[in-house]
């Protein structure tokens, strides 16, 4: 949890699978859009970066965070032959409790989606207190978490195509 300890973006330390075989998902929320759509090109760039073809790449845009595992479930469920899907959204932390019933439901959503599929579906959700710790993890000084969904997409996507 404690990102200010290393880079958290820095890859050179492990391996990462070549994505050529892959199809994956991209789901993005639309609320805070500024920092999602860092956050989608981060991945988006990685997974082309890392041997993904563009056209086994697909894009799809939810309206907020709390979307995400509803549509992470229709697609696995009605899109044969995806090998992860990866969900970027961004709840930052207001005055209601809105915040946490929306993280925890998009945990747990996605969780629950993933198991149930026996496929990736990757948390790349920022939950920050404010708009700065999110413009950090979205391309600022702790990295493009977008890009860390996108190498935990291939790495799972390479394990369950290997085990
Ligand atoms: N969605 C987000 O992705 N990030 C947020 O920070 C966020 N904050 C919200 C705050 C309130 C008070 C409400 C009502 C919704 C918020 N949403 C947010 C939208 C939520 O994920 C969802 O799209 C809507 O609640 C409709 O189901």
């Amino acid at each position: 949890m404690a990102s200010h300890l290393k880079n958290l973006s820095d890859f050179s330390h492990t391996t990462i699978p070549n994505g050529e075989p892959f199809k994956i998902a991209i789901v993005v929320a639309e609320w805070n859009a500024t920092i999602t759509g860092a956050l989608y090109q981060g991945a988006f760039d990685t997974l082309i970066k890392h041997g993904v073809k563009e056209d086994q790449i697909l894009s799809m845009p939810v309206p907020g965070s709390f979307e995400l595992p509803s549509a992470a479930e229709i697609l696995l469920t009605k899109h044969v032959g995806l090998d992860a899907v990866i969900c970027i959204g961004c709840v930052i932390q207001g005055d209601t409790k809105h915040f946490d019933f929306i993280c925890e439901a998009v945990a747990n959503g996605l969780t629950n989606v993933s198991i149930k599929h026996s496929k990736p579906v990757i948390f790349g959700v920022l939950t920050t207190n404010d708009e700065q710790q999110a413009l950090d993890r979205a391309g600022g000084k702790h990295g493009n978490k977008g890009d860390e969904a996108a190498i935990t997409a291939l790495k799972m996507a390479h394990f369950a195509a290997t085990i």
